[in-house]
């Protein structure tokens, strides 16, 4: 211990801004998958926590007594690794960076079951490694706690390096990733250049600043706005249009169901033979070239875009960020014309904030985990399974007013992708990767699902008046299984235009009885859904908010817009800031992509300034009026 106490006074303060610095360093490299390119890059990454970390503990050089000074550090560091800890965990779960207003979704962890236990584990504790240090080296070295005057001037040399720090990485970052702050859609780009903690302050000001847009928002930034969705609206296709007035519409969510599993075996086994008989099927439109456009708020940010036809927010769940804005969703224009409007997912009400949005959405019913009973061995991973949830649900169609829109949310093909032991139909796949192994077989599970829905509603007289939307709501499997993806799909690699193609779900439109089956082939995303529906059932939407435009119309354009600013279209696939050639894959001239760029950043400009200011409390969607300096 005597040699402990020869180490000099301000040992404690070098000691912990050093200590958290290489943990974070560490924790960088071992527990988030960044893409790093260069040796600049890595330099970057490595200096980026210094000046957070300088200007954190360095407050602790206000303090007058020794022992505040010390206590200070010590909850500084603990505080910081509980930060650190949080991103990894949540990073294990969805491959991203905590944004503010998920933690206030605190609900949503509660309900996380079987998922948090596969995410934190007993070797956890070295996250907090440096906090267990300090505290030792306080413990055990007393001259640690002796009183010590620090000089001004020393302390504002000292800050003023943590200012000179922070500007050199700003420039640096600057050089490496122009208009990183401007423009950043994405949140590892930003912990890249300028660090995790860093990073959330950046979040904090970003989050208040949107809070500050609604209260600032006035009719006036609608004009622009709806002369943009004027101007590009699709005329709807006059075959299609009210072919099928009248019908009860059902839309089913497919958990987590990407499109390269249909029509595709796995280890000679088919995966899905009730989708894939769809495919072919006289009375099915089925979209191989259709695209989630999700971000952070998953299932229920394709919730939103189908129900409203607009973006989700780049940061956060909007669900949640904005669950008490004004919308005109697609159940209230149903609700219009006659329809009893429900939602169906044996889950936990206040999960995604639904209990709340689905009023601000005019969502007549929800029919949540307690309209279910949920029997012994019926629940996996997430909640319900989805051949009982099926069942169930049929029958309270059979009960409800016709005609009705019932929105489905199946779950079972949910990470971590567990099945009981009776439900496992096909083999797990072989790869390095357990969770992609597994996917296959709860896909599996999912489509006997899906067959036995179709069984039940034929059963109970219900298929022929009704339409069937089923989409998958976003990816499955993610970026940090590429190593397996690439072995299932026979690639060597997994290049970011693979990585954007391989976001294609699909879309299968089952009218039952129209004999113009067809596979479709044009470039589209669920944003497209609203009026490609209500065009179908007759229901106008010439005077909508909405950003998407009818599949069967003549005027939709071989275009889909990801919610990161990734661009597909026929002809090109615009990610990881590199243009290719859609057809080849091969990298081309990113002047091929500026154009599609451009209009990505528009659009998703114009979504974002819509759900930001609550600017449709400044519209009126019957009349296509704006009402303007409203006192809404
Ligand atoms: C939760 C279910 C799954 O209710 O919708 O949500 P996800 O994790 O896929 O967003
Ligand atoms: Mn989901």
């Amino acid at each position: 211990m005597n040699s402990i106490n020869k180490w000099p006074k301000h040992s404690i303060l070098a000691f912990a801004i050093l200590a958290t610095w290489i943990k974070t360093v560490i924790v960088y490299q071992t527990s988030f998958d960044m893409k790093i390119e260069n040796g600049m890059q890595y330099f970057i990454l490595w200096i980026n926590p210094i000046s957070f970390l300088l200007i954190a503990y360095g407050l602790s050089l206000f303090f007058k007594k020794s022992a505040a000074r010390n206590r200070y550090i010590l909850i500084t560091s603990l505080i910081l690794s509980i930060v650190l800890y949080g991103n990894v965990a949540f990073y294990r779960f969805y491959n991203d960076f905590i944004t503010l207003p998920v933690l206030f979704q605190t609900s949503n962890f509660g309900d996380l079951g079987t998922s948090a236990l596969a995410i934190i584990n007993v070797w956890d504790i070295f996250y907090f490694i440096d906090v267990i240090f300090i505290a030792l080296l306080l413990k055990f070295a007393p001259k640690l706690n002796e009183q010590l005057t620090i000089r001004k001037d020393i302390r504002h040399a000292y800050f003023v390096l943590a200012a000179a720090i922070l500007l050199l990485n700003l420039g640096l970052a600057e050089t490496e990733r122009p208009q990183l702050l401007t423009r950043s859609f994405d949140r590892e780009l930003l912990v890249k250049n300028i660090g995790t903690y860093n990073y959330h302050l950046y979040d904090v000001y970003i989050q208040s600043k949107s809070s500050a847009q609604r209260a600032l928002a006035d009719g006036s930034e609608l004009v622009e706005v709806n002369n943009y969705v004027r101007a590009n609206q699709a005329e709807p296709n006059a075959e299609m249009f009210g072919k099928y007035e009248g019908r009860n519409l059902i839309v089913v969510s497919l958990e987590s169901l990407q499109n390269f599993v249909i029509n595709n075996d796995m280890n000679g086994q088919e995966v899905t033979p009730f989708l894939n008989s769809l495919t072919k099927d006289k009375d099915t439109y089925y979209f191989n070239n259709f695209y989630h456009q999700t971000g952070l708020g998953k299932t229920s940010d394709s919730e939103f875009i189908v129900e409203n036809s607009l973006f989700g927010l780049g940061r956060g769940a909007v669900f949640f960020t904005h669950g008490g804005n004004t919308y005109n969703s697609m159940a209230e224009r149903l609700g219009e014309n006659g329809y009893f409007t429900n939602v169906m997912h044996p889950n936990n009400k206040s999960f995604w904030n639904r209990d709340m949005i689905y009023q601000s959405l005019n969502i007549q019913k929800y029919y949540d985990v307690n309209s279910y009973e949920v029997g012994e061995g019926e629940a996996v991973n997430w909640g319900m399974k989805d051949i009982p949830f099926f069942q169930q649900s049929v029958q309270h169609m059979t009960e409800m007013p016709q005609p009705f829109y019932s929105r489905m949310i199946t779950l079972t093909n949910h990470y971590p992708f567990y099945l009981d032991p009776e439900d496992i139909m096909i083999d797990e796949y072989t790869s390095n990767s357990g969770t992609l192994n597994r996917y296959f077989q709860t896909v599996r599970y999912m489509d006997e699902a899906i067959k036995v829905f179709f069984e039940d509603l034929k059963e109970k007289g219900l298929y022929d008046n009704s339409i069937i939307v089923m989409y998958g709501d976003h990816y499955g499997i993610s970026e940090n299984h590429n190593k397996a993806m690439a072995m299932y799909l026979d690639k060597e690699a997994i290049t970011p235009y693979d990585s954007a193609l391989l976001q294609s779900v699909p879309l299968f439109i089952h009218v039952p009885g129209s004999n113009d089956g067809q596979v479709m082939e044009e470039v589209s995303g669920q944003i497209d859904l609203r009026p490609t529906i209500l065009h179908l059932l007759g229901i106008d939407t010439s005077k909508d908010m909405q950003l998407g435009a009818d599949l069967f119309s003549e005027d939709h354009e071989d275009v889909v817009i990801f919610r990161d600013g990734r661009v597909i279209t026929d002809k090109v696939v615009y990610a990881s800031d590199a243009c290719y050639d859609r057809a080849t894959g091969e990298q081309i001239d990113i002047a091929v992509c500026e154009p599609v760029i451009e209009s990505a950043t528009t659009e998703l400009g114009y979504s974002d300034a819509i759900i930001n200011g609550d600017l449709l409390r400044f519209y009126d969607s019957a009349t296509g009026n704006l009402i303007q300096n409203s006192m809404k």
